[in-house]
This record gives C-alpha cells, structure tokens and sequence, in this order.
C-alpha cells in the first residue's frame, strides 16, 4: 500500500480523499491554490503545498505545478478527483511519466472515453445497449448524411465526439435543417473540442439519465454497485441524486450492469467508472462513460455499503478487489442533495463569508463538506459547498430524513439553494418517484418567483 498520496483537488472530494487516506493508514499531501488557503482540508492537512494563484488555469489545472508538488513531498501517487485533470489522458500519462501512480484508470482507457464515438464504439463491441444512430464518425457527404438520419429516424441529434456533459450538441427536427445543424456542430467542436468530428443518434425526448457505478481491479476483477438516478438537473449541472432508481426492474439493472462488468473485462478497465444511459420505455441506451470518481459516489456507497474511494486508492496499489459480485447486497434508499452557493431560484452563484454553518445529523445522515463557520467561499470555482446524503430503508424515508435534514441546515451570509431542495422534498411528482431529465427546468419554469 502507498504511503503518501498527493491529492490534486479542492472543496468537498478532496476532504473526501483525505479522510480515506486517513482510514488507510496513508499520508494525504494536498495542494491549494492562493484562494483555498482557509479551506477545511488544509488546516487539517499533515502536509500542504500552495501551487498557485487563484485562477484553476494556473493551480489545480496546472500539470508541472502539481507533479512537482508530488515530487518535493515524496507522494507515491495522485488523485484527482473529480472535475479539473481527472479526466485528462495527457495528466495521467504524466503522472505515470514521472513515477507516480495515477489513481484511476490508463491513459488509454481515458482517451477511448474521452472520445465519444471511440467510446460508443467500445461499448457496441463490448455488447452494452447504444442508443440507435450512426456508426462511428458521420461522413462529410450530405447525401449519406441524410440516408443516416433517414435510417434512424427523426427527431435526431448530432454530437461532438470530444463532447460530452451537455456540451457541443443540437437537436434535428426535419431533414431540411439537417446539413446545416451537422456543418454548425462541426464548426463549434473544432473551435471548442480541437476535434471537428460529431456523430448522430436517435433523440430520445423524454429520458431519465440512470448510471451505473462499476469498480475494476488490475487483475480482471470488476463488479457493479447499482445504479443512480440523476435525471434532478439543470442546464446539466444535478441538483439532486437517488439510488436505487425508482420503479426500474431489478433484473433489468442486472442484465445492464454485467454488460458493464462484462465491457470493463474486455478494455482492461480499472478503478471506479460510471456508465451513463438514458432509459427511456424500459430500455436502457449508453451515452458516455465517465472515467473518474462522482460527485454522487456517496448515494451508491450509502446502499452498497462499499467505500468507492478507499477502493480507487486500493485497487491503484495493485491489490484485488476486496468482494465479488455477489457480496454486493443493495439496502434501502440514499438521497444526496447537492448545496449550492447560489440563488435558489435565479442560480445566480452567491460566493463570499458563511457567517454561519450548521450541519444536519441524526440517523442515517451525511454531510460531505469542507466550509465551516467564518469560511470564506472563494469565487473563482464551482458553487457546491457540500452535499447532505441520507440514507433509509424506504425511500419514503429516505425522503423523510431529507426534509428533516434541510430543516436543520442553517447557512448564513449566503445565499444557497437548499430552499429549492426543501420545495422539490415536498414536491408530488417528485415524491411518487421517476421524473425525467426534463422535470426540474419545467419545474422552474411554473414556479417563477
Ligand atoms: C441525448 C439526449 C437525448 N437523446 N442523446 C446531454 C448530456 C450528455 N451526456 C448527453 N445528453 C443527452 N443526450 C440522445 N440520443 C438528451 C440528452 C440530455 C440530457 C441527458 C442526461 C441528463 C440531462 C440531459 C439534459 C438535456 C439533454
């Protein structure tokens, strides 16, 4: 086992990374940059490293900065997180470059994820369901572009293949608007992506997004912890995010979940991974794989009762899963609720002094969170200030210690949207179980304020 662990992330995860080192025996080093210097996980922090100014560019997306901060503190390996270089190839080849180990998956494997129609490809191979649509890279000829759409059938959408996440895609209605939206897609992924080549699917109009969560040693070893359910969101950022998914067929999860098993096998996959569908009409359609840790990793380790993250630093170390498949047991409900610098219902982030902080407890409860009473929330990074995960055996009370939870949350000098949380809490449509990723946005859209 390592050692020293360098962790190259901020806020609320890497107080997360921290706390499994702690739980390994293993020294955690973290980085921050100048506006983090207050933060949670550095005062607690045996060893720190400030890597840079404010701005990420120049700290935590900054490779020479943070390999040589592993090199000065004699770290053995490096998290990344979530967000920032923890999907990027070139880091972990770096990484490895330099000597440390990358704790995720290989190089390869980032760049075949990273790469939406590579991905996709690996996937129809590998036998997981794909949601109906070109094979591969669309051809620049307009005649077998629209002999494609005609075979898929419209509505389609056309997507970059370095998108991902929401970013560099369009919905076509008609066949007349079809060459222009493909030649436009293609003009931003160039711009955006430094790859100009989209593809095509069949657009699913009314989906729910449903992961599921994988975890694979270096010796062939991989297994499935359920699925979540993340269709609670906005302008693809999630609000909120349950597990198991309600009214999905146990056995459907399963058949879905060895294909993901079955796949990571092929690839040579290691380390914690996550498969996102769409699940539209009882059937499940992969999207994309994300090749790191969640946000939402808490609602599956809640249920599953296996720590994600202890096992990314495990299984990196080179040793064997600690469980099959079929240890794997799922119980009750988890809800997380993400807690967000924001105006609850404008959106508008809200960074500045927490003059006030007070955590929700009691059982089944779980706040992950690196702000405290005085912290100052910086405002050069994502607005999350924590996550409140709860845990029942029903997911009526699962629901139930949610309400309770944000009852008891008291956050003041800013603004946050746990009173949009409390409303969705008590919301009806919310409360029976299955909304779909349009949900929340109509949700909005009727309950101006
Ligand atoms: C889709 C889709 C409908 N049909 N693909 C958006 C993020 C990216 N991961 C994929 N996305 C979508 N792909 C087909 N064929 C609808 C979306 C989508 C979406 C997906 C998951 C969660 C929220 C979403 C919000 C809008 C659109």
């Amino acid at each position: 086992m390592f050692k020293k662990i360098l962790v190259a992330n901020r806020g609320e995860i890497a107080l997360r990374i921290q706390r499994a080192c702690r739980e390994l025996g293993i020294k955690a080093v973290m980085v921050y940059s100048e506006a983090d210097r207050e933060a949670k996980y550095v005062k607690l922090a045996e060893e720190a490293v400030c890597i840079g100014p404010a701005p990420s560019g120049q700290s935590y997306l900054s490779m020479p900065a943070i390999i040589s901060a592993a090199e000065v503190t004699d770290a053995e390996a490096i998290h990344p997180g979530y967000g920032f270089l923890s999907e990027n190839a070139d880091f972990a080849e770096r990484v490895e470059q330099s000597g440390f180990q990358f704790i995720g998956p290989t190089p390869e494997s980032i760049r075949i994820m990273g790469d939406k129609v590579s991905a996709k490809q690996a996937m129809i191979k590998a036998g997981v369901p794909c949601v109906p649509g070109s094979e591969g890279e669309l051809p620049d000829d307009p005649a077998q572009i629209r002999r494609i759409a005609k075979t898929v059938g419209y509505p389609v959408i056309i997507k970059a293949a370095g998108g991902g996440g929401g970013r560099g895609m369009r919905v076509v209605h008609t066949e007349a608007a079809l060459i222009n939206a493909v030649q436009m897609t293609k003009a931003e992924a160039g711009a955006a992506f430094n790859n100009p080549a989209v593809y095509m699917e069949k657009f699913l109009e009314n989906p729910r997004h449903i992961e599921i969560q994988i975890l694979a040693d270096k010796h062939k070893n991989a297994v499935y912890l359920g699925e979540r359910d993340c269709s609670m969101q906005r302008r693809h950022q999630k609000i909120l995010e349950e597990a198991p998914a309600p009214g999905i067929p146990r056995k459907l999860i399963e058949k879905v979940g060895e294909r993901c098993v079955a796949a990571c096998k092929k690839i040579g996959y290691r380390g914690a991974g996550t498969f996102e569908f769409l699940y539209e009409n009882g059937e499940f359609y992969f999207i994309e794989m994300n090749t790191r840790v969640q946000v939402e990793h808490p609602v599956t380790e809640m249920i599953t009762g296996i720590d994600i993250v202890k096992t990314q630093i495990m299984v990196a170390a080179g040793e064997k899963l600690p469980f099959t498949q079929r240890d794997i047991q799922i119980r009750g409900h988890a809800i997380e609720c993400r807690i967000n610098a924001e105006d609850p219902y404008k959106f508008t982030p809200s960074p500045g002094r927490i003059t006030m902080w007070h955590a929700p407890g009691g059982p089944g409860v779980r706040v992950d969170s690196h702000v405290y009473t005085n912290y100052f929330v910086p405002p050069n990074y994502d607005s999350m200030v924590g996550k409140i995960i709860v845990h029942g055996d029903t997911r009526e009370q699962a629901m139930a210690r949610m309400s309770t939870a944000l009852a008891e949350t008291l956050v003041e000098g800013i603004s946050t949207n746990i009173p949009l949380h409390r409303e969705l809490m008590a919301d009806a449509k919310f409360m029976s179980g299955g909304t779909n990723i349009h949900y929340l946005e109509e949700w909005l859209r009727h309950h101006k304020r």
